[in-house]
């Protein structure tokens, strides 16, 4: 009788050669395992010209190329820009841009790096880059006066992304003036393929004059080794990444950020308001994080965010450290468009007012007493002031194209309520106003609080407002202010 679970021979063979198959096979798929000795001897194949982009844009995947020699030309140049709108701040850049060109490479590349200072820069600097295995990340080979060029090699060891910045002394003004930027190194056969793929980074700035203060501004080294910035921006600027400048994305893609930090100072509590980043990067290395509300991405290191978009609307970036986000620029936009889907997000289902301390005004705290000295403006100044001004205070309501929020703030612009009686806007913005109001129509009601001005910020916001978005272009002056602060305020006229 014969063995039932006996293998003959030719079985043998057969049983061998599937095992050394499934061997070969699950090694194969161990990607991700591959060490920085792996890499370092891996082959290369070729040679050529990196692409480098300017934020929020990012050079093609690298795909499944295999490692090769990649040339990255990096023009240094010291350049004027807008900090936000009549502030000049003088920004020294890789590339042209704040943050940096952006850097592609993959695992296994030696990178042929070009610094060059261009002839009309007043100032030597270098580059260190975080992804390089050396002294000072290349800053010790690359120091490179105006007019001349500095070329280093490296070895890009380990998959990640990784920031680069000036480490030329004193260090901390060559990165506050702008000089940082990101380089990632893909793994090999590159990170999965996403929908669309942004590039972001955080900095901190710090000027002689407060945030707004017009002009040109120059770097306060006082306030840098305080800590105490100005600006905390994305991208350089304030609204870099905003109105026109937003990122978008369309319904049902999903999204990558490669989300920088520069500092010089400040960490970044990174968040998008509106959703959840379904994988993070965590200090933009190999480890994955899911389901994150807010990552933290410390000064000099990153993060890779990804999230798919599921509804339409506006998506705002900030760091959750919240006054940077609405006080000192540090704000973003996503435009997302498409068809709503009620099963992920309602919309208002139900309107109403709730008031729980009463219809009566709440006042801001007064600083005690202090009222700014008044220097006659003309009216062309009184409205460039008067926008700054909007921009930090009535824009949370009212909206950025004075187009107000239905059945919450009624709107600036064309508003019949606001043209029909300037002392009755100016008595609005000094003492608050409640109960119901009808513009144009419609029909508030709701609590505007005072807005604790001097009698010159109003005339210049109130100004800005008749003079903007088909108003009929009264000019409010701070005499009329005093006028109105000077009569009793009235009764809320809210009946509780
Ligand atoms: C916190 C939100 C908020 C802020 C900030 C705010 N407002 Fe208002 N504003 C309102 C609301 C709400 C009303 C309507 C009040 C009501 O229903 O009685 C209103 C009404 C007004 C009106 C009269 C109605 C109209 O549309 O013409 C004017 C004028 C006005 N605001 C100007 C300003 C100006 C100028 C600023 C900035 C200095 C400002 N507001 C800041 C919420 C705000
Ligand atoms: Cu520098």
């Amino acid at each position: 009788m014969k063995k039932p679970f006996h293998f003959s021979k030719p079985y043998k063979i057969i049983a061998f050669a599937l095992f050394v198959a499934v061997t070969i096979f699950s090694c194969a798929k161990k990607e991700e395992a591959h060490d920085a000795d792996y890499y370092e001897n891996i082959k290369m194949v070729g040679q050529k010209e990196a692409e480098l982009t300017a934020p929020p844009l990012v050079p093609k995947p690298v795909g499944d190329r295999p490692p090769m020699k990649l040339v990255v030309n990096m023009e240094i140049k010291e350049q004027e820009g807008e900090m936000v709108d009549g502030v000049k701040y003088t920004y020294w850049t890789f590339g042209g841009s704040v943050p940096g060109s952006f850097i592609r490479t993959r695992a296994g590349d030696e990178v042929e790096f070009h610094l060059k200072n261009h002839p009309d820069n007043k100032m030597p600097h270098n580059i260190d880059l975080h992804a390089v295995t050396g002294p000072g990340g290349g800053a010790t080979s690359s120091l490179v006066a105006p007019g001349h060029e500095k070329v280093f090699n490296f070895k890009t060891l380990n998959p990640g992304l990784y920031v680069y910045h000036c480490a030329t002394a004193p260090v901390g003004m060559h990165i506050a003036n702008g000089m940082y930027g990101l380089i990632l190194v893909e793994p090999e056969g590159g990170l999965p393929p996403v929908d669309k793929e942004y590039y972001i980074m955080q900095g901190d700035f710090y000027t002689k004059g407060a945030y707004g203060e017009q002009g040109s501004q120059p770097f306060d080294m006082n306030k840098a080794i305080k800590e105490q910035p100005d600006y905390v921006v994305f991208n350089g600027k304030v609204g870099a990444v905003a109105g026109d400048k937003a990122i978008t994305a369309k319904v049902g893609e999903t999204v990558r950020i490669y989300m920088g930090n520069g500092g010089p100072n400040l960490v970044s509590s990174f968040h998008v308001i509106g959703e959840i980043f379904d994988k993070v990067h965590i200090e933009g290395g190999d480890m994955i994080n899911k389901n994150v509300q807010t990552t933290l991405i410390p000064a000099g290191g990153s993060a890779i965010v990804e999230f798919k978009v599921d509804v339409p609307g506006t998506f705002i970036l900030v760091d959750h450290s919240i006054f940077r986000a609405f006080n000192k620029g540090a704000l973003g936009m996503l435009k997302v468009e498409g068809e709503e889907n009620k099963k992920v997000y309602s919309g208002t289902t139900q309107e109403g007012i709730y008031l729980p301390e009463g219809g009566t005004i709440q006042n801001m705290p007064k600083e005690n007493g202090v009222v700014k000295s008044t220097v006659a403006k003309t009216v062309p100044e009184s409205i460039k002031s008067g926008k700054e001004l909007y921009g930090r205070t009535c824009f949370a309501c009212h909206q950025s194209e004075g187009q107000g929020v239905p059945n919450a703030f009624p709107p600036l612009a064309k508003s019949d309520f606001l043209n029909a009686n300037p002392d009755r806007a100016i008595g609005a913005v000094l003492h608050g106003l409640s109960g119901e109001v009808t513009v144009n129509g419609k029909k508030f009601n709701n609590v505007m609080t005072s807005q604790n001005l001097t009698d010159d910020e109003v005339a210049d916001v109130l100004t800005y407002v008749y003079n903007s978005w088909g108003n009929n272009k009264t000019v409010v002056t701070p005499a009329m202010v005093k006028a109105v602060r000077a009569k009793p305020a009235p009764k809320a006229t809210a009946s509780h």
